[in-house]
């Protein structure tokens, strides 16, 4: 019963709206499997989870992925996951970013990859990263902003495809492809990870506070980013207080305001935020 309506929440997600993927999102392998990373259903050498050895050390797990570099299923260098972590909008992020290590002959291009859109429309980045032969874990990390992608087959533009990913791929190829490339080769990979960058302007848009609310003395000023002043206006517009901030943190004096409603704006590098409240 659980798993038929987890099904079902999973199948009205999809219709009803595209879920965001966003920045901070990882896989760190440490639940034991693949967390969704496969090669398909007829691989003879799927990814697998490696418990210890991780760019962490000891106890730190990765997956291990491996290609035959011979022919049929297992022989490209390509992982893809398909599961709901790793479907919906990618507009909000930036990069992808993921430990690497290639303990094989050859060197390996890093490609991401991605499906989607109403044509099922499949891209993979322009460039490549190298992950050298005989290498040490190291970090990379691949662009996902659209003029970042070829487009590899479909109608759909890139931006439509990551405003709808289906599925997301790590391949090897040194021309961008969305099946990967066929070599001999083992790649490990671990912490594959989403990065982004809110905006200075939403950030202190939506982490502004002013409290309490209602005020009797004091009004505590507080944000994610440094703030440099505030105004306090009255309903009509008049300007009834201000002073400067220099931080992300402030304790304002409100005693000598009348009872009544205000408007505080606060002011922090050419954007502003406004917050009413209420004086008792
Ligand atoms: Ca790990
Ligand atoms: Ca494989």
């Amino acid at each position: 019963m659980k798993r038929i309506t987890l099904m079902l929440i999973a199948v009205l997600a999809y219709t009803v709206s595209t879920a965001q993927i966003f920045p901070g999102f990882f896989n760190d392998f440490q639940d034991g499997t693949t967390q969704g990373w496969s090669n398909g259903g007829s691989s003879p050498n799927p990814p697998t989870n490696v418990a210890d050895g991780g760019p962490g050390g000891a106890g730190d797990a990765y997956l291990e992925e491996i290609s035959s570099g011979t022919v049929g299923p297992g022989s490209r260098m390509v992982v893809f996951n398909t599961s709901s972590d790793w479907q919906g909008d990618y507009s909000s992020l930036i990069e992808i970013a993921f430990n690497a290590r290639n303990t094989s002959d050859e060197d390996l291009f890093i490609r991401l990859a991605f499906e989607g859109g109403s044509d099922d429309t499949s891209i993979s980045s322009t460039n490549s990263v190298t992950v050298p032969a005989q290498s040490d874990w190291a970090f990379y990390s691949l662009n996902v902003e659209p003029a970042e992608f070829t487009i590899i087959g479909g109608a759909n533009s890139v931006t439509e495809v990551l405003a709808d990913v289906n599925e997301i791929r790590i391949l090897h190829s040194d021309t961008p492809s969305f099946i990967g490339a066929i070599v001999a080769a083992t790649l490990h990979l671990d912490n594959i990870s989403t990065s982004g960058l809110i905006g200075f302007e939403d950030k202190l848009k939506t982490t502004f506070q002013a409290v309490p609310n209602p005020a009797v003395n004091s009004l505590q000023l507080t944000a994610q980013v440094d703030m440099e002043s505030y105004v306090i206006y009255n309903l009509l517009g008049a300007k009834v207080a201000q002073g400067i901030i220099e931080g992300t943190q402030k304790q304002i004096d409100v005693s000598a305001l009348q009872s009544g409603a205000y408007i505080i704006e606060i002011s922090a590098g050419n954007q502003s935020v406004t917050q009413k409240f209420l004086k008792q």
